[in-house]
């Protein structure tokens, strides 16, 4: 797998994990958000600036039903957000496990290299949208969760 040995994030880490362990690499987002009266909102961000990447990637999940679950796997850094609906984001990063609501248009996950995730729609039709740091790439992907684990074990004692 092509992770490197980003693991785990250096900066805007959210989560403290337990005495000891490293924490999980993963951090809300707020994306600039800007009112026309009357007219509604416009949402935007930069790759390279704002976000800790360059956008190479933008790819969207939509005509989803509500109880769907999808994900189950871990690969490279990205954006998640959702500009409509409400998915649930469970993230596993082989020691700790954490769950972030994607439910409003200006909020965005901010993911590291390395973490399992799991995406639970909880409103039908709900659009989840992703900035990639890197071109879509099959082996980049770990999509099996004991492999997973391995990786984990020795990305850990970096
Ligand atoms: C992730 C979550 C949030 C492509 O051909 N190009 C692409 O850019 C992507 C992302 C996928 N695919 C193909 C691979 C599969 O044949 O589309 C099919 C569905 O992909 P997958 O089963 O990986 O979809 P999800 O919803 O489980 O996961 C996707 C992303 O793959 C993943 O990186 O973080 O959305």
């Amino acid at each position: 797998m092509r992770f490197g040995l980003t693991y785990p994030m250096k900066s805007g880490i959210l989560y403290g994990g337990k005495a000891g362990f490293k924490a999980m690499q993963y951090r809300l987002f707020d994306i600039r958000t800007i009112e026309t009266p009357g007219e509604g909102y416009l949402s935007f961000f930069e790759g390279g600036t704002e976000l800790p990447f360059e956008i190479k990637r933008i790819y969207y999940i939509h005509g989803t039903s509500a109880g769907v679950m999808r994900g189950g796997h871990a690969h490279r850094r990205q954006l998640l957000f959702c500009p409509y609906g409400r998915i649930r984001i469970l993230l596993d990063d082989g020691r700790e496990k954490a769950e972030v609501l994607l439910d409003s248009p200006d909020k965005g996950l901010l993911l590291d290299s390395g973490l399992w995730r799991e995406m639970l729609w909880e409103q039908s039709d709900s659009v989840l949208c992703v900035a990639a740091s890197e071109h879509y790439d099959e082996a980049d992907y770990i999509r099996d969760y004991d492999q997973f684990l391995n990786w984990c074990k020795e990305a850990h004692k970096e």
